[in-house]
């Protein structure tokens, strides 16, 4: 690249119902695990960005919570705003649905997305997971009558298909800008809040469906000594029967999850771990201001 090359940049959002794959498909895009995703709706709780500078076009993606109808506490109403928010803001939207489905709540981010500004690319996602092929063109025909869509693309975010060329239909519409990050900057988070998300996902995958949303994770102390970073970290549930799930019977639950959890976070920080986890009680942390505020939940 010669420094008279024009330079590319700008924020694309990636948006959608709750569990379509956006998580998934940011952490193809960029050949990282930056976000954390599970088999559970709602696992994005907070706007999550991730660098991809590929010569001369820097994309700065923002991965959102899933937006969905029911807002029952304060948490679920940040993370509405978490993502209608980012829709404002940005140049590109990429809009994800699930295979051939297409329900109310598609409809109401469809609805989210008439004051965008930008154009709105429409990626129907998990196609290797559709069985009956032929049906994926009529639906793209109905899809293509919902909204002017910048463009239609069937991708499948786990194996990798189209998503190059996704890439290129985002490329195409960046705005002509100096690059914003360095590019060998991958995300504007911390390594300590990057270690909370990785707690929270082995929660959300291995405690099945017994454990309701109402887990948090707060990193209590992160430091790096001799070489090693030991990390505290406080799990906040709502119930004590909840605390009885994670802790599992004789601690085996817990101590799987600090396995797989540290196993994860010395892959991200390239260091030896030592990763302390206690579980707390505290009845509807998730509808509490003050205490969602203390585990960053803050526009
Ligand atoms: N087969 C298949 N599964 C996928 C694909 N993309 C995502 N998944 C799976 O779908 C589930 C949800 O993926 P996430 O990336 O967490 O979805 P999300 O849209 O970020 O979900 P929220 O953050 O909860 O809104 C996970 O089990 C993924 O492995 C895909 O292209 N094919
Ligand atoms: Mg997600």
């Amino acid at each position: 690249m010669s420094i008279e090359d024009p330079q590319y940049c700008g924020y694309v959002a990636l948006v959608g119902r709750p569990n379509v794959g956006k998580s998934t498909l940011l952490n193809n895009l960029l050949g990282q695990k930056i976000s954390i995703t599970s088999r559970k709706p709602q696992t994005t709780r907070h706007r999550i960005t991730g660098i991809d500078t590929r010569d001369q076009y820097q994309s700065i993606f923002v991965d959102t919570p899933g937006i969905h109808q029911t807002q029952t506490n304060a948490m679920n109403r940040y993370m509405n705003r978490a993502a209608a928010s980012t829709i404002a803001d940005v140049d590109v939207t990429v809009f994800i649905v699930d295979r051939l489905v297409w329900n109310e709540e598609d409809e109401l981010v469809v609805k989210s997305l008439a004051n965008a500004r930008s154009p709105i690319i429409l990626a129907i996602n998990k196609v290797d997971r559709i069985v009956e092929k032929n049906r994926l063109l009529p639906h793209i025909q109905t899809l293509a009558t919902k909204f002017s869509w910048a463009d239609i693309l069937p991708i499948s975010a786990k194996n990798g298909y189209n998503v190059d060329a996704l890439r290129a239909a985002i490329n195409k519409r960046l705005p002509e800008k100096p690059h914003f990050y360095d590019e060998d900057q991958i995300t504007d988070r911390s390594e300590r809040f990057m270690a909370a998300e990785l707690i929270r996902e082995k929660l959300m995958r291995q405690c099945g469906d017994e454990l309701p949303y109402q887990v948090a994770v707060e990193i209590e102390e992160y430091k790096l000594v001799n070489n090693i970073v030991h990390i505290h970290a406080l799990i906040w549930v709502e119930r004590d029967g909840q605390k009885k799930i994670i802790i599992g019977k004789s601690g085996e639950q817990i101590k799987s999850i600090g396995t797989d959890a540290r196993k994860d976070i010395e892959i991200m920080t390239d260091q030896k771990v030592m990763l302390k986890l206690w579980v707390k009680v505290k009845s509807s942390w998730s509808d509490d201001e003050r205490m969602l505020k203390s585990l960053g939940f803050e526009e």
